[in-house]
């Protein structure tokens, strides 16, 4: 049998049209790219708090009106490691974004979003995450993406729910 293991992470990105909340990634995976605010949900820790609870430590706000928009999972090349992701919008917030150690956080208006030095994912994703549309999708990758390289998407899947 195909022993696949997963490592359940949370991404969220506040959408407050015409403008989404991304952090630049300062250290780890991804660093030197965009992206939502996440990491790995905690033993015990339901999918939605861990998002909450990322979402205070990376950016200092309490995110209000969380909705769970999606599912992604990532895979690499020759890892049998799956990141299901779990992709929740949030449309309002309490606090000021404040950079953290790990996060500096900026507003994108949503016709600039900096898809050149964000995960080579996210262009598939962001327009229907912008539209307000469920999918759930999986990619594979060659390896990780990094500062200098974008990860190179070797098969992808996507589709709308309900
Ligand atoms: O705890 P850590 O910082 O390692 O969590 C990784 C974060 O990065 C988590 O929020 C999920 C997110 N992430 C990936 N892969 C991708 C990707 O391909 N695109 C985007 N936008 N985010 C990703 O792990």
């Amino acid at each position: 049998m195909d022993m696949k293991t997963k490592k359940i992470l949370t991404l969220c990105i506040v959408h407050d049209h015409p403008r989404v909340l991304l952090g630049m990634k300062k250290r780890g995976f991804g660093a030197g790219r965009w992206n939502g605010f996440g990491g790995k949900v905690e033993p015990g820790e339901s999918v939605e708090d861990a998002a909450r609870r990322e979402m205070r430590e990376e950016a200092g706000i309490e995110a209000e009106g969380l909705e769970e928009v999606g599912v992604l999972d990532f895979e690499f090349k020759d890892d049998p490691k799956i990141l299901e992701t779990h992709l929740f919008k949030a449309v309002g917030w309490s606090g000021e974004p404040v950079e953290s150690e790990e996060m500096k956080p900026r507003w994108f208006p949503v016709d600039e979003i900096p898809f050149s030095q964000m995960w080579s994912d996210d262009a598939y994703w962001m327009p229907l995450f912008l539209k307000g549309r469920k999918f759930k999708a999986r990619f594979l990758f060659d390896q990780p993406s990094t500062a200098e390289r974008q990860a190179v998407i070797l098969e992808k899947h996507i589709e709308e729910v309900e």
